[in-house]
């Protein structure tokens, strides 16, 4: 399996995140993908590619222009508004939220009016490297998707920040652009007429949906925690079943929280595995969060590691193209046996 992986995901690195009125310890730690590259080279995954810039043409397939261009100049323009900013990430406090009444079509000139615009919560900090972090990572899912395309076998986008919750102009949720929507682009590009995605993070992949939720050469499917009481909240329920042309094309099997352990969740994903059979998919690409962990902080499923190998495995027998990227799982010392389980259980190399 071809590994490519982001060597400059270190140059983002959050401070704070707002949480019930103060600010805590981000959880998305460069420490994440430590493990995650330790654990590959212990088992002998080496080999890696190191993860070349996007091409710019390829980005403006998933994202909107003035979202680039905000993303590249972000920190710049916060520096720019005091000097004594750059000693603080960058997190919003105002949004023109829908039920608020407030424009959502302008783009103002005030920096803190656009992070606004272009940001859905207070829990994603950007700061000096965050550009050239998810640049890097968007860059390693594309030559993944060039590999995977070209019929060269599966890989895996050993990138963070993670980016399912990124949509067509907007970060949030840890994630600034879409690592799963550029893979299936460029996967199309690569002549696949339809892509699946499975996403199996344990929150809903608002971004990815919503990027997709007209076509109907692009199936969504995502398995996830009850968003009536799990983060993103505002998707990712089941009557979500997508828009005009895409209208049957995008699949939610939200789980209770609490107590879904394997027995539960794998029937999700069989009943996952079985649309996209039905879709006739020429190619996956399977938004890999591993926060289902039952010792996940932040969330509330409790898979065990051994699960994810017969995970992997369930993946495999769907006997398609396959692409992984890496999104959630901040229970940091196991995410990188909880991956190469995955890994390994797909390519059958479980002991
Ligand atoms: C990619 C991904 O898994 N994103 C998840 C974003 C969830 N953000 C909200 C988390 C709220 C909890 N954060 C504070 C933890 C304090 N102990
Ligand atoms: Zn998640």
């Amino acid at each position: 399996m071809l590994i490519v992986h982001n060597d400059r995901h270190h140059l983002h690195r959050g401070r704070f995140e707002m949480y019930r009125g103060h600010l805590v310890e981000s959880v998305e730690t460069p420490d994440r993908l430590d493990h995650v590259a330790a654990e590959l080279a212990r088992r002998g995954r080496t080999g890696w590619h190191n993860a070349e810039e996007p091409e710019r043409r390829i980005l403006e397939r998933v994202h909107d222009r003035a979202y680039l261009d905000f993303l590249a100049h972000a920190w710049e323009d916060w520096v720019a508004l005091d000097p004594a900013n750059a000693a603080h990430d960058v997190l919003p406090s105002i949004w023109p939220a829908g039920a608020s009444g407030l424009r959502q079509d302008v783009v103002p000139a005030n920096f803190a009016a656009r992070l606004g615009r272009y940001c859905f919560d207070a829990g994603t900090p950007l700061m000096a490297g965050t550009w050239e972090a998810a640049r890097l990572g968007a860059g390693a899912a594309i030559a993944c998707a060039r590999h995977v395309g070209q019929g060269k076998g599966a890989a895996f986008t050993m990138t963070r920040p993670p980016g399912h919750h990124a949509g067509r102009a907007c970060f949030g949720g840890y994630c600034f652009l879409n690592n799963a929507a550029l893979a299936v682009e460029t996967l199309i590009d690569c002549g696949a007429a339809r892509v699946a995605v499975l996403d199996i993070d344990y929150h809903h992949g608002n971004g990815t949906q919503d990027i997709f939720y007209d076509r109907a050469d692009v199936l969504t499917v995502s398995i996830h925690g009850d968003p009536a009481s799990e983060y993103p909240f505002y998707s990712g329920y089941g009557d979500e079943t997508g828009r005009g042309a895409g209208e049957g094309f995008n699949l939610n099997l939200p789980l209770p929280p609490g107590a879904t352990a394997y027995a539960e969740w794998r029937q999700a994903l069989d009943r996952a595995l079985a649309a996209i059979a039905r879709f006739g998919a020429n190619a996956l690409v399977v938004a890999s969060g591993l926060d289902t962990f039952k010792g996940d902080p932040i969330a509330r499923f409790a898979l065990e590691s051994e699960d994810y190998l017969k995970i992997g495995a369930a993946i495999a027998g769907a006997g398609l193209p396959t692409l992984f990227t890496l999104e959630g799982g901040y229970a940091v010392a196991p995410i990188g046996v909880n991956l190469a389980n995955l890994l390994d259980g797909f390519e059958d190399l479980a002991g």
